[in-house]
C-alpha cells in the first residue's frame, strides 16, 4: 500500500506557530500518525534540488511506506550556510545559555507528548519492537535531551595560576566555546536515539547542526525536525537531510564550513570519513564504530542471570545493537548447561509483528542486512562451527530472521572475529584455570567497544575490568547504558564519547585567555 503525500500543517504548544510541509498522514497502531517527507533546511521543509527521492520499505511486510526527498550536494551547501548564519548572526547566538536550556527542555516535552507517535513511526520504518521503541529508542532519546538541556548553563572553564611577569601580575582563564557548524551522520539501528545522543550534546554546547540520518530509516528524524520547529528552536539551528552516505554524508565530511563531524557507523566508513575530514579542512571528528564485544561467563556466576543477560546481550533490538556481545566465552564446567538453557529460552522468543504488544523480536532493519546475516551463518557452518539453533529466514512475509546460536566456535574462525550486527550468538569455551588466557582471547580483536563479565568473585571481576581493552565494561549486567555515563570505544571501535559530561567536550573548544595587570 502506498500512502499519498499530502500538504500537512502542524501546530504545537505555541499556538501562533504553524509548520507547513509535504508529508504522510495515516492510521497505524490505533492512532493517527503524520510526518514530513521533505528536507528540513533553515526552518523550512523543502524539496531536494536534484528531485531525487528515497523509497522507504516497512520491513515487517515489505510494503512501501512512502518516498522522501534525498539531499544533493547543493542541498548540503544550503543547509551548512543556513547553520553558519544561525550560529553567527541568529537568535541562537544571542540568547543566554539558560534560555538555550529552556528551549531544549521544551523540545523534550514535545517529544514526550508525541512519544507514541514517534515510537510507531520508528517501528514501521526500522522494524523496532514497539514496546522497546517506546522505552528505549524514544524514551532514552527524551532522557538524553533533558540530561543535556540541564548542562547548558553549567558549561564553564577554569582560572589558572600562572607565573607572573614580575613586577606585573598574570592570570589565565579558560572559556569553553561552541565549535560552530557541526555535521552528524548516523546509522539505522536506533535512528532517533543516535540522533539524540549526538545532537543534544552538540546543541547544549551552543553549536548549530546539519544532520544526515541513515537513508533506510529517516522518518523519526523528520518528525523530530517538525517538533524542533514547534518548540521554537530558531531557523537554521537544526537542519535534517535524509540522503545517501555517498552523496550527502560525503558532502558533509568534505564541506569547508563544517568544523566538526560526529559519526556513528561502521569502521570502514569511519576511516573514509576521517580521511575526508582531514583533507578538507582538518575538521574535528568523533567516531563511534563497530564492535565485537566479548562477554565472559565464569562458573561461579548467578547462572539464571547470566543466561538472561547473555541472551539480551545478543538478541536485544534483534541484535542490531552496537554493543551486542559478539562473542560469549562460557567456562567449560557450565558450558553445556548454559547452552541448553539459552537454546530453550531462545525457542520461546515470540517473533512477529513489532506493533503487537506480545512480540519480542521483529524483522531485521532492511533486506540487505537480513541477507548479510544469512551469509554470516552459512560461513560459520562452512568453517566448522556447530549451528544449534535458527539462522534462517523465517517462513513469513517481511525481513524476519530466526535468532541463531553457534557453539564450538574457535578463535581462528571468521565468525569469531567479524561483527554480525544481528541476532547470532557465538559461544566458545574456556577454562578459568587460566584467567590471563581468557582475557588475552577476549582482547584479541581490533574492536574495543564494550565487554562484560559474570562472576561472583569481585577480584576476578575487577581484574577483568582493569585489563580488558574496551570503552565499556559491564559486571554482572549487560546493555546497562545511561544518559549520564560516557559511552564510546577504543581501538578500531573509534574515539570520542557520546553521553555523560564527557560528550560535551566533543562539541566544545577551549580558549585560554591570559591577562596581565
Ligand atoms: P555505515 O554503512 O557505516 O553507515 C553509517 C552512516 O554513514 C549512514 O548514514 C551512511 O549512509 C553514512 N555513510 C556511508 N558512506 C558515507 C560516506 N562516504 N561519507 C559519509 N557518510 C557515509 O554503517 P551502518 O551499516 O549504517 O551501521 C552499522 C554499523 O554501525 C555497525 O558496524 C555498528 O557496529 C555501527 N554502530 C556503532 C555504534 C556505536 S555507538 N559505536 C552504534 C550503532 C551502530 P547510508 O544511509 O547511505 O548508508
Amino acid at each position: 500500500e502506498f500512502y499519498n503525500i499530502a500538504i500537512l500543517k502542524a501546530r504545537g504548544g505555541n499556538a501562533s506557530k504553524e509548520i507547513v510541509y509535504e508529508g504522510v498522514e495515516m492510521e497505524c497502531n490505533k492512532m493517527k500518525i503524520k510526518f514530513p517527507t521533505q528536507l528540513f533546511i533553515d526552518g523550512k521543509f523543502v524539496d531536494s534540488d536534484s528531485g531525487k527521492t528515497l523509497t522507504l520499505i516497512n520491513p515487517t511486510d515489505e510494503s512501501v511506506i512512502c518516498k522522501v526527498q534525498s539531499a544533493s550536494v547543493s542541498d548540503v551547501d544550503k543547509a551548512v550556510k543556513a547553520a553558519k548564519k544561525a550560529f553567527e548572526e541568529g537568535e541562537w547566538s544571542k540568547i543566554s545559555a539558560r534560555e538555550r536550556g529552556q528551549l531544549l527542555f521544551k523540545l523534550a516535552d514535545l517529544m514526550e507528548q508525541h512519544k507514541e507517535e514517534l515510537a510507531t513511526i520508528e517501528t514501521i520504518d526500522s522494524g523496532a519492537v514497539y514496546t522497546l521503541a517506546l522505552k528505549t529508542h524514544v524514551g532514552m532519546s527524551i532522557d538524553t535531551w533533558r540530561y543535556f538541556a540541564g548542562w547548558c548553563d553549567k558549561i564553564h572553564g577554569s582560572t589558572i595560576p600562572i607565573n607572573h611577569a614580575r613586577p606585573n601580575r598574570n592570570l589565565a582563564i579558560t572559556k569553553k566555546e561552541p565549535i560552530g557548524v557541526c555535521a552528524l551522520v548516523t546509522p539505522w539501528n536506533y535512528p532517533l536515539m543516535m540522533l539524540s545522543w549526538k545532537m543534544a550534546a552538540c546543541l547544549a554546547a551552543g553549536n548549530t547542526v546539519v544532520m544526515k540520518p541513515a537513508a533506510v530509516c529517516p522518518l523519526t528524524a523528520l518528525k523530530f525536525a517538525e517538533l524542533s520547529a514547534l518548540a521554537g528552536i530558531p531557523a537554521g539551528v537544526i537542519n535534517i537531510l535524509p540522503g545517501s552516505g555517498a552523496v550527502c554524508g560525503q558532502a558533509l565530511a568534505d564541506h569547508p564550513l563544517v568544523r566538526k563531524l560526529g559519526f556513528t557507523g561502521s569502521t570502514e566508513i569511519g576511516q573514509t570519513i576521517m580521511k575526508s575530514c582531514a583533507a578538507s579542512n582538518m575538521k574535528k571528528v568523533s567516531l563511534e564504530l563497530g564492535g565485537k564485544s566479548p562477554l565472559v561467563i565464569f562458573e561461579d556466576c548467578d547462572l539464571d542471570k547470566a543466561v538472561r543477560n547473555g541472551m539480551a546481550s545478543v538478541f536485544f533490538n534483534k541484535g542490531e545493537n552496537c554493543i551486542a556481545a559478539g562473542r560469549l566465552f562460557v567456562e567449560e564446567s557450565i558450558h553445556d548447561e548454559f547452552v541448553r538453557r539459552a537454546v530453550a529460552e531462545t525457542q520461546k522468543i515470540s517473533i512477529g509483528d513489532p506493533l503487537h504488544r506480545g512480540t519480542a523480536h521483529g524483522p531485521q532493519n532492511h533486506k540487505a542486512h537480513m541477507d548479510k546475516l544469512i551469509e554470516f551463518v552459512e560461513r560459520g557452518v562452512k568453517e566448522g562451527a556447530t549451528l544449534v539453533l535458527g539462522g534462517k529466514r523465517a517462513d513469513r512475509k517481511g525481513y524476519f530472521f530466526e535468532p541463531a546460536i553457534f557453539t564450538g566456535v574457535e578463535d581462528h574462525m571468521w565468525i569469531a572475529k567479524e561483527e554480525s550486527f544481528g541476532p547470532i550468538m557465538i559461544i566458545s569455551k574456556f577454562s578459568s584455570k587460566n584467567l590471563d588466557d581468557v582475557i588475552r582471547r577476549a582482547n584479541n580483536t581490533e574492536y574495543g567497544l564494550a565487554s562484560g563479565v559474570f562472576t561472583r568473585d569481585v577480584s576476578r571481576a575487577m581484574l577483568f575490568a582493569e585489563r580488558i581493552d574496551a570503552g565499556t565494561v559491564f559486571v554482572n549486567t549487560y546493555n546497562k547504558t545511561d544518559v549520564a555515563a560516557p559511552f564510546g570505544g577504543f581501538k578500531q571501535s573509534g574515539f570520542g564519547k557520546d553521553l555523560g559530561q564527557e560528550a560535551l567536550n566533543e562539541y566544545l573548544k577551549t580558549k585560554c585567555i591570559t591577562i596581565e595587570y
